[in-house]
């Protein structure tokens, strides 16, 4: 066994390269060929192969370094051309019953192994997933990205090829849609580009609208209580107006009705057929943003007050806005809210966010006058759309769910959440 040291191979016109994976740890046992890091560029990614067999001894890189032609990857203890060799031609013996040669033992020496760098396409993703992408037959340049910078994840490639093909009696059909005539027949057009949050919610859409039998149950609310009393909020020491939507409120009823029905706090487990229970309360929230639709989560809503979810609200639908929000926001929710009510409108049908099971869709509040100890009052009227999945959520319990919600934003409850 010999010291080898492995170097960044040459790659050509590129400088700075970034490291975004490392393959290998210390005191791994490698084969030749056995990929060590990968090198991505803003054009293409790659993976750098072993020259040798070997234990690594000690790797000087880490993900996020920048490298360059020679930087040194890492040491490892590798079998000496002699050793290769003789094993080569003691297999060789094995089969051929040849006559062996004796070798020189080379010193130990710096490699720098070979790489070919691919640079199809200015798309990034790994070798790995590149060859994944091949191999159900999609073109990885046409794939939205999710990961940092547009990378397109072996996850983005499944969800690609599930929006483009459908699966019917075990047949697989290829969902293309030509148009009659081209649009450019009709008079003058303009193509754009598809925005990058739009062309990844894309599929995400898809396979909710496709894959998820949605039920969606309209009902309207009574909040007049709620809104007097959300209109006569002032701080107590400054003596200023507090500024909080329904929004909030209606977050912190859609907790108390998860407490109360946790089917809806739930996500299936296909695979294991199982139903996974959340005992957590992030909730979802619908953010329209000129980049498009987003919805991250606000984690813990039962642990807050009304102010601090209008706060949380604020600052998070800011950051999506100015696209400075985590990743991880967008992920382990309970249940999300759409709400249009800023905007207009009445009812809608929302499709659910999965792993999600239900969503609740918020209209425009209005006012509606209504017989009560025979005369006419006026009550303010909010409409709400609940879609759920209606695989583990029965009619029923979708409509007691919105009986609830509707009594958690009452009379009786407004004032209880708002502490
Ligand atoms: N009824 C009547 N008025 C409402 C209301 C409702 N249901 N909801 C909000 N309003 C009022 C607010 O009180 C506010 O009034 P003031 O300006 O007088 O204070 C105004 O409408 C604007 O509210 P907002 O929209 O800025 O704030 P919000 O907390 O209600 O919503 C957010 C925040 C991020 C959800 C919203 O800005 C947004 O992006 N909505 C769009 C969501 C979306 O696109 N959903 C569709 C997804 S597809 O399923």
């Amino acid at each position: 066994m010999a010291s080898t040291k492995i170097l960044v191979p040459d790659m050509g016109d590129f400088k700075d390269v970034e490291i975004i994976e490392v393959l290998v740890k210390e005191g791994q046992q490698i084969k030749k060929n056995d990929s060590l890091i990968t090198l991505e560029s803003d054009k293409s990614s790659v993976e750098v192969p072993s020259t040798h067999e070997g234990v690594i001894e000690k790797i000087n890189v880490k993900v996020g370094d920048k490298v360059n032609k020679g930087d040194l990857i890492l040491s490892l203890n590798a079998k000496s051309a002699t050793e290769e060799k003789k094993e080569v031609v003691s297999e060789q013996k094995k089969v051929e019953q040849t006559e062996i040669k004796e070798l020189k033992p080379q010193k130990p020496k710096e490699i720098i192994p070979e790489v070919p760098i691919s640079q199809s396409g200015s798309k990034s993703a790994s070798p790995k997933v590149r060859k994944f992408a091949r191999e159900l037959g999609a073109n990885v340049v046409e794939i939205p990205g999710s990961q940092r910078g547009g990378r397109v994840s072996e996850e983005d490639v499944k969800n690609f090829v599930r929006s483009q093909v459908t699966v019917s009696g075990g047949k697989v059909e290829k969902k293309v849609h030509k148009e009659e005539y081209p649009h450019e027949e009709f008079g003058e057009i303009e193509l754009k580009d598809i925005p990058r949050v739009k062309r990844l919610s894309g599929p995400h859409l898809v396979r909710s609208w496709t894959e998820i039998p949605h039920v969606t149950q309209h009902d309207e609310v009574d909040i007049t209580e709620m809104e007097q009393f959300r209109s006569s909020l002032y701080d107590y020491y400054t003596g200023e107006k507090i500024k909080v939507t329904p929004l909030a409120f209606i977050a912190k009823a859609l907790v108390s009705a998860l407490k109360k029905f946790p089917n809806f706090n739930a996500s299936i487990d296909s695979a294991n057929d199982k139903i996974i229970y959340k005992k957590y309360f992030h909730v979802g929230f619908a953010v329209d943003t000129p980049h498009g639709l987003m919805v991250p989560k606000i984690r813990d809503v039962d642990q807050m007050s009304i102010k601090e979810i209008g706060s949380a609200l604020r600052k998070t639908s800011r950051l999506c806005r100015d696209l400075k929000i985590d990743k991880k926001e967008f992920f382990g929710g309970s249940m999300t809210i759409s709400s249009l009510g800023g905007i207009g409108g009445t009812f809608f049908t929302p499709i659910i966010n999965p792993p999600e099971v239900a969503i609740l869709g918020v209209g425009k509040s209005f006012d509606r006058l209504v017989k009560v100890n025979d005369k006419f009052v006026s009550r303010k009227i909010l409409p709400i759309s609940l879609s759920y999945d209606h695989r583990i959520i029965d009619g029923a319990e979708g409509a007691r769910f919105c009986v609830y919600l509707g009594k958690c934003l009452g009379k009786d409850f407004a004032f209880k959440l708002a502490v």
